[in-house]
């Protein structure tokens, strides 16, 4: 049995939607970590551990229960010294951590939007009330009329990611001559949505599309 246990987000087809859990299942991989993935759904979620988690990733090991994805990295990364780092240095970690901000509020919610009726779709067919309700409170309108919507958000969220590509110019990945978290951070946002939205979240011409395939020949996606 592995060390670690990550408890993962499963829709009806078995795909893992949740840009949290995608960016520590890259931080493991980076970290050469084996783990054991348990997949959930959305309802399974408080009755992991000790019953008072409310989202996921969450993170077993040695019995204790962890989450909040920004939390398990750090942890990762004091509790194994051994393996490579995730924030090489406290000026890297300073820089993820606005990386994190800067993503979450600029291109997420817009992404989000443009999509999720897509994942709304794709949500395991028990869970499709739970996952409407929650999502239409915090939007505060239906998921049909975000959905119409859906190419206004796209136009929004692709637009938003022209600091990534300049950077990118400079630079193979974010994280300079090596991936570092806030590749993590974009790559698992684009690997969680990709196989359920209808519109490709980066047009064919984006030339963001080779950063991904870089992601894609290092780390499993
Ligand atoms: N701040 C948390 C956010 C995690 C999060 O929002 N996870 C979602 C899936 S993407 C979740 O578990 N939602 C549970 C629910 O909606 O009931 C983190 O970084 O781990």
């Amino acid at each position: 049995m592995s060390a670690f246990r990550l408890y993962e987000l499963d829709n009806a087809d078995g795909n893992c939607t949740s840009p949290f859990v995608w960016r520590i299942r890259f931080a493991l991989q980076h970290k050469g970590l084996e783990y054991e993935s348990v997949r959930v759904g959305f309802l399974d979620i408080p009755r992991i551990g000790p019953g008072t988690l409310k989202t996921v990733p969450v993170i077993e090991h040695d019995g204790g229960f962890f989450n909040e994805s920004w939390k398990i990295a750090e942890w990762l990364d004091v509790g194994f010294p051994e393996t490579i780092s995730l924030f090489g240095s406290p000026a890297e970690y300073s820089m993820a951590q606005f990386f994190d901000k800067w993503f979450g509020t600029a291109v997420m919610p817009p992404l989000f939007r443009s999509c999720v009726y897509d994942l709304f779709q794709r949500v395991k067919p028990h869970e499709q009330q739970y996952f409407r309700s929650t999502r239409e409170k915090m939007f505060g309108e239906s998921l049909e009329s975000v959905a119409a919507r859906g190419h206004e958000y796209l136009r929004i969220a692709r637009k938003a990611l022209l600091p990534m590509r300049l950077a990118l110019r400079r630079a193979p990945f974010l994280g300079g001559t090596h991936p570092g978290y806030a590749d993590f951070i974009a790559w698992g946002t684009l690997a969680a949505f990709s196989p359920i939205t209808r519109a490709p979240l980066l047009a064919p011409d984006d030339s963001l599309n080779r950063w991904v395939d870089c992601g894609r020949s290092i780390l499993q996606f």
